[in-house]
């Protein structure tokens, strides 16, 4: 079974906030050009936890968008999702792979360059590097490492990057800049009044510089 293609371009990762409209906000935020989809919620049970993962799979799957589950394998499996996003206190990757075969995708978040040397890539996918900014979402976040830090890390990895933490329409540009493949962001999406335009406005932001 071959890995889906993914575009870390534009990722939603969602958030507790949003739970009881879920379906909705992600279904907007894909009209809007979202490209990559992450279900986190890490206070969740794991019975509602799978059952929103089925939810957010029947809704994207016809629309070629992937479904990530932060952290939980288990969910991930059980809801046939596309891959799972480890933090540095979860599952490694190379265990979190020969539990999910080769079949599905796995992310990983790093900070520092110790965090990055010290972790077995060959079964990783894409980064998750970050915070670049401080933020409210994920108040035990790592400390923020900000644009320069974004840029050497994403010089020193070989795997496609994406940035998250603190990131919206007005600081987008430069975080691309900085080397990474995408943005992800969940406040700039969940919380906005319209998530599709939201939505809409980042992917152009994001995309224009790329370059796309
Ligand atoms: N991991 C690092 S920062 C963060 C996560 C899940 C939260 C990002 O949220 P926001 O609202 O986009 O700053
Ligand atoms: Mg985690």
């Amino acid at each position: 079974m071959s890995r889906p293609a993914f575009d870390l371009s534009l990722y939603l990762v969602t958030d507790r906030s949003c739970e009881a409209r879920l379906p909705e906000v992600v279904h907007a935020a894909v009209r809007g050009g979202v490209s990559l989809v992450q279900l986190r919620d890490p206070q969740a049970k794991t019975g509602a936890l799978i059952a929103q993962a089925r939810a957010l799979r029947a809704l994207l799957a016809p629309l070629h968008i992937p479904l990530i589950i932060n952290d939980r394998v288990d969910v991930a499996l059980a809801a046939g999702a596309d891959g799972v996003h480890v933090g540095q206190s979860d599952m490694r990757p190379e265990d979190a792979r020969a539990l999910l075969g080769p079949g599905r995708l796995i992310g990983l978040s790093v900070s520092t360059r110790q965090q990055l040397s010290a972790a077995d890539l060959r079964a990783v996918d894409y980064l998750g590097v970050g915070p670049v900014y401080d933020t409210p979402t994920k108040p035990d976040a790592d400390p923020a490492i900000g644009c320069a830090g974004l840029r050497e890390l994403a010089a020193t990895c070989q795997l496609p990057a994406v940035a998250i933490g603190g990131i919206h329409a007005g600081n987008a540009a430069q975080v691309i800049e900085a080397g990474v493949q995408g943005v992800a962001v969940v406040s700039a999406i969940c919380a906005a009044s319209d998530p599709e335009r939201a939505a809409r406005d980042l992917a152009s932001i994001v995309r224009g510089a790329l370059g796309r």
